[in-house]
């Protein structure tokens, strides 16, 4: 039953993928490219994934993409720990979770805090606007994060689960902007999540560091 993650290793959505395999112990093989070089695309790309996004997933000829679609597929799909929640409430929590995070933590949180900060600001091109602009966006994510964490260890359970794995790539980006650091010690319950999920092995080598953040 062969498994194939498309998808370049710097990408946020793929790196949920990789954590959600390695922690369910699946054996894959990955299909890397560069998404934001055309050229470099497999040739079928737009037929697997027809919006142009990294990743997409197949298992055993059955064909996906959307992370959130494929780290669930993978959970139910595959031997290993649950990684949802058995309760409805705690199920609704991780949808929450993850919606919020899609909606509302990525662009902010990656793009706009980040990118801007660390990857432009090492040529001198990260634009401050745009990132003053930014700072409310994730400081209100974060602050609907803490409220649905808590006073729990995961996000809607007790064991870590698809929406810790979907959160610590984005946090592991925003943790390197000094303003992702501030804006995190500034919620003491989300900094304790990030301290114990950051150090996960599956966490750790998805974002490939050798131990915490
Ligand atoms: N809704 C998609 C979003 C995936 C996504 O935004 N992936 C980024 C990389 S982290 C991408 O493919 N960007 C390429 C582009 O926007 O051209 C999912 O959940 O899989």
């Amino acid at each position: 039953m062969k498994s194939v993650l498309f998808g370049p290793s710097y990408s946020v959505y793929v790196r949920i993928a990789k954590i959600v395999l390695a922690e369910k112990g699946v054996a894959y093989d990955q299909a890397e490219f560069d998404v934001f070089d055309r050229n470099d695309w497999p040739a079928d790309w737009p037929q697997r994934h027809p919006f142009g996004k990294v990743p997409a997933f197949e298992h055993d000829g059955f064909r996906l993409y959307e992370t959130r679609a494929i780290t669930r597929y993978i959970d139910e799909a595959f031997d290993g720990p649950a990684l949802q929640p058995a309760s409805p409430q705690g199920r609704a929590r991780v949808e929450q979770v993850i919606s919020v995070l899609d909606g509302h933590g990525y662009r902010p949180m990656v793009w706009e805090i980040y990118v801007e900060r660390v990857s432009r600001g090492k040529t001198g091109e990260s634009d401050e606007a745009v990132i003053a602009a930014a700072l409310p966006k994730a400081e209100l994510c974060l602050a609907a994060l803490a409220d649905v964490l808590g006073e729990g260890d995961h996000f809607g359970g007790a064991g870590f689960g698809l929406a810790d794995a979907h959160a610590a790539p984005i946090f592991d980006y925003f943790v390197k902007a000094p303003e992702g650091q501030t804006l995190l010690k500034a919620q003491p319950a989300l900094a304790a999540w990030w301290a114990r999920v950051g150090g996960r092995a599956s966490v750790c080598r998805a974002c490939e560091r050798e131990n915490a953040s």
